[in-house]
C-alpha cells in the first residue's frame, strides 16, 4: 500500500477527518468539494494506481491506494463512499461497527444544494426519464442541472450558482446511504430484481430505493407496480402514471375504439402516442413519468408536451441500428436485468407478432443472482432462437430449461458477442427461420467481457455494420 502526503494549504474546517473511500468520478467530486469547504481530507482505493489521482486537488493530504485500509478508515470523523463499494467490505464494515458515519456524494449534495431537486430512482428507465424531466426544464427556461447516477456527479452541479433546478438520477447504491434527501418530487418508476448481488434480497434492494421518499414534499408513482408506492402513509401532493384510462389529475393511457393511443391528464387527451418517435408501451410510461415530475416541480404542460415529441430516446435503449436482408437489429445493451428485457421484447415482439414475425434475442454476461425462467412467458410468446454469451451462460440455460420453455424456440451456446453474429447468420440464413429482428438485450452485466454496457453496444453496432458491407459485397 503506498501513502504519500501533500502539505495541507487550508485552514482546516473543524478536526474532523473526511475520508472519501473510491476514486472513480464520484471519489473525485467528493474531494474536490470538501477541500474547497477547508475540510481535511483522505483518499483511498483498492486500485494501487487510479487513473484519477493526478486530478486530485493537492490539498488532499493522505492517499492510500493498493486497498481500503481499515485503520484510516476508524480515524475518519466521516466517510463519504463511492456507489461501487459495498458497505460489506471489511474495512468499512469496521468503521460503521465503530459509529462512523458513512455517507455517500449524494448527501453532500442534497445538505449543500438550495434549487428543488427533482430526485428520480427505479429498476429501469431512469436515464431516460432523467434525460427528460431535464430537457423539459431547459425548454421551459430553467436553469436545470441534471446529473448523479447518469454520470455526472451530482456535486459537480453545484458549480453552477444561478442553477433553479437539479434533476438527479439515483441508484439503490447511492441511495442506501443518504438521509433525509427531502427532494421538491420523488419517485420509484419501477421495481424489478437487479443488483442482488450486492442488497442480499428484494427487501434490501426495495429499502435502499425507498429511501428517495425521505423528506420528499410530494411524490409520482406508477399504478401497475405497487413496490414503487411510499409505505409510511402520507399527506403528500402524489400524481399516478400507468397504462390504463386515469382519474381526474392523475396520468394515463386513453385508448380510443380504432385504436388511437393518446397520453392523457384525467380525461383530457394529451398527445397521440404516434407523435413520440420513442416506440413501445415503456416509453408511454415513461412520457407519463416524466410530465408527472415536471407538473410536481413547476413546468408548463404545453412546454413539456413540445419537449416529448422532439425526443428521441437514448443510444442503447431499444436502438434501432439497422436493417439487414430485410432483418431490423436493434440494440438494448442497457437492458441490464431482467425486467428491463422483458420491456423490450414485449415492446418489440408486439411490433413483428401481427406479421408472424420472431425475435432473435442475444442474452448474457454477468447474472447478478436473477432468475432468468421470469423471461420465459415472454421468449415463449415473441421469441424463436435465444443466443446466449458471458460467464454465466450456462446458468441462464439452465434457468430457461428449468421453466416451462416452449419446444418452438431453440438455445444457442455462443460465449462471445462475436460469436453469437456468426450464429445469426446461420439461423437467420434458414428459410424455416421467422426472424424479423435482432435484439441484444442481455439482462446482464456487461464488465466480464466489455468495459461496461456502451462499448457492448458499439461491439453490436460495429458487428451489425460488418454484416451490411458483406451483404453489400455479395449483392
Ligand atoms: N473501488 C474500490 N473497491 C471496490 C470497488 C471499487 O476501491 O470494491 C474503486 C475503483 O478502483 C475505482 C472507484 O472505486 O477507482 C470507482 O468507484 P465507483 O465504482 O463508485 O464509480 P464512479 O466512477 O464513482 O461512478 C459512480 C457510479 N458507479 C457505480 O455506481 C458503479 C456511476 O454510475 C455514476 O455515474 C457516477 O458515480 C457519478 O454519480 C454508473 C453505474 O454503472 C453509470 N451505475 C450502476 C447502474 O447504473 O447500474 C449503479
Ligand atoms: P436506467 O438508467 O434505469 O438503467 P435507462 O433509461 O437507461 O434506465 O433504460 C435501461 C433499460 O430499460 C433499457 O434497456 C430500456 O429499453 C429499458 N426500459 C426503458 N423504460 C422502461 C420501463 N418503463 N420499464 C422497463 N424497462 C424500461
Amino acid at each position: 500500500m503506498s501513502t504519500s502526503a501533500a502539505p495541507a494549504t487550508l485552514i482546516h474546517k473543524g478536526s474532523g477527518l473526511q475520508v472519501v473511500v473510491g476514486l472513480g468520478q464520484s471519489g473525485l467530486s467528493v474531494a474536490h468539494y470538501l477541500t474547497e469547504q477547508g475540510y481535511r481530507v483522505a483518499v483511498t482505493d483498492n486500485n494501487s494506481t487510479p487513473v484519477l489521482a493526478e486530478q486530485l486537488p493537492a490539498a488532499v493530504e493522505i492517499r492510500q491506494f493498493g486497498g481500503i485500509d481499515s485503520e484510516l478508515l476508524l480515524q475518519a470523523a466521516r466517510i463519504i463512499i463511492s456507489p461501487g463499494i459495498s458497505l460489506a467490505t471489511e474495512a468499512v464494515a469496521q468503521a460503521r461497527q465503530a459509529n462512523i458515519p458513512v455517507v455517500s456524494d449524494i448527501q453532500l449534495f442534497c445538505e449543500a444544494c438550495s434549487a428543488p431537486i427533482v430526485a428520480i430512482t427505479g429498476s429501469n428507465a431512469k436515464s431516460t426519464v432523467t434525460t427528460l424531466v431535464g430537457q423539459m426544464a431547459g425548454d421551459a427556461g430553467v436553469q436545470v442541472g441534471v446529473g448523479g447516477n447518469i454520470g455526472v456527479p451530482a456535486l459537480n452541479l453545484l458549480a453552477n450558482k444561478e442553477m433553479e433546478l437539479a434533476v438527479l438520477e439515483l441508484s439503490s447504491f447511492q441511495l442506501e446511504t443518504v438521509t433525509n434527501l427531502g427532494a421538491q418530487v420523488a419517485t420509484v418508476l419501477n421495481m424489478s430484481p437487479d443488483h442482488l448481488d450486492r442488497h442480499g434480497d428484494m427487501l434490501g434492494y426495495h429499502q435502499a430505493k425507498h429511501r428517495i421518499f425521505q423528506g420528499a414534499k410530494s411524490v409520482v408513482v406508477n399504478r401497475e407496480d405497487a413496490l414503487t408506492r411510499p409505505l409510511v402513509a402520507d399527506n403528500l401532493p402524489r400524481i399516478s402514471v400507468g397504462i390504463h384510462a386515469p382519474d381526474k389529475g392523475q396520468y394515463g393511457l386513453i385508448t380510443d375504439p380504432d385504436g388511437q393511443i393518446y397520453l392523457a391528464r384525467g380525461t383530457e387527451r394529451l398527445l397521440s402516442a404516434d407523435k413520440l418517435s420513442v416506440k413501445g408501451r415503456h416509453n408511454l410510461l415513461n412520457a407519463q413519468a416524466a410530465l408527472a415530475l415536471g407538473e410536481l416541480a413547476g413546468l408548463p404542460l404545453e412546454s413539456m408536451l413540445a419537449t416529448l415529441q422532439q425526443f428521441t430516446g437514448l443510444d442503447h435503449r431499444c436502438q434501432f441500428v439497422a436493417s439487414v436482408t430485410d432483418i431490423d437489429y436493434f440494440n438494448d445493451s442497457k437492458g441490464t436485468n431482467i425486467g428491463s428485457t422483458m420491456a423490450a421484447v414485449e415492446g418489440l415482439g408486439a411490433v413483428y407478432a401481427p406479421k408472424d414475425g420472431k425475435l432473435l434475442l442475444i442474452l448474457g454476461g454477468q447474472a447478478k443472482g436473477q432468475q432468468f425462467g421470469e423471461l420465459t412467458p415472454l421468449i415463449n410468446q415473441y421469441v424463436s432462437q435465444v443466443l446466449i454469451i458471458g460467464e454465466d451462460a450456462k446458468l441462464i440455460e439452465q434457468h430457461l430449461r428449468d421453466t416451462e420453455l416452449s419446444d418452438d424456440v431453440r438455445l444457442h451456446q455462443c460465449q462471445t458477442l462475436d460469436q453469437a453474429f456468426t450464429c445469426v447468420q446461420q439461423v437467420t440464413d434458414s428459410s424455416l427461420s421467422q426472424v424479423q429482428a435482432v435484439l441484444l438485450s442481455p439482462a446482464c452485466a456487461s464488465f466480464d467481457q466489455f468495459s461496461g454496457y456502451a462499448e457492448r453496444g458499439e461491439r453490436f453496432s460495429q458487428l451489425v455494420q460488418q454484416l451490411m458491407t458483406s451483404d453489400t459485397a455479395d449483392s
